[in-house]
């Protein structure tokens, strides 16, 4: 099968419908987590709830906010599906064993292989660090789909990936400053993470030394 994984979406509704117009013929759709919080989180459920061929995986942001989107609570924490060219492919928020744990681009063997214990897929797909990236380590390809909603690039855009044969990393350009306009306007969480993801993009080297620990904080 043909998969498109779209990940960390945050209730950037405006985000989602960019991809979802552009979106080629897939037999399914992982969505990888962390689809709230965010300013419209009750409409971007809803419009997944509509799309054909949804695999949910439950992302942290997704398991925090189950008392205010009950629906989300059904979610499994990953799910494997056999992807043309692949095989079978691990979806998973964070890594394979925690929706928490980050993998970057700078992550090293030594930090990622006991994410990989008991891992039998040769592909892993995640998310969580709202950057895209195509690795080989430990003899695995780790694939990072990026962040729909609140991406980390230095770029604004919505990121996401095509798996089935390869692995295509996705950037669709829409209308970010009415997108921004409307988020803003809607309220509510992540609201204050706008401006260093879509209005003026954080430096993504920077992003990622945050994720792995390595920044010195005064
Ligand atoms: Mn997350």
């Amino acid at each position: 099968m043909r998969v498109a994984a779209l990940y960390d979406i945050h209730g950037n509704l405006p985000a989602l419908d960019a991809v979802l117009a552009e979106l080629p013929d897939v037999d399914a759709i992982v969505v990888g987590g962390d689809v709230v919080p965010g300013p419209l989180g009750r409409e971007t459920l809803d419009r997944i709830a509509g799309l054909d061929g949804v695999h949910y995986v439950m992302g942290n942001g997704d398991r925090e906010s189950a008392e205010e989107f009950p629906e989300v609570a059904g979610w499994p924490a990953t799910v494997t599906l056999d992807v043309d060219g692949l095989g079978p492919v691990l979806f998973c928020h964070g890594s394979p064993r925690s929706d928490t744990e980050t993998i970057t681009v700078l992550t090293g063997e030594d930090r990622l292989a006991p994410m990989l214990e008991g891992v039998q897929e040769r592909v892993i797909v995640g998310g969580h660090t709202h950057r895209q990236f195509d690795r080989t380590l430990l003899g695995r390809r780790i694939v990072n789909a990026g962040s729909v909603g609140l991406p980390y690039e230095g770029v604004a855009g919505a990121f996401w990936a095509l798996l089935g044969p390869g692995v295509e990393l996705r950037r669709t350009a829409y209308d970010v400053e009415a997108a921004v306009e409307r988020l803003t306007a809607a309220g509510g969480p992540a609201v204050q993470y706008l401006e260093e993801s879509l209005v003026n993009p954080a430096d993504p080297d920077e992003v990622a030394r945050h994720f792995e620990g390595l920044t010195i904080e005064g």
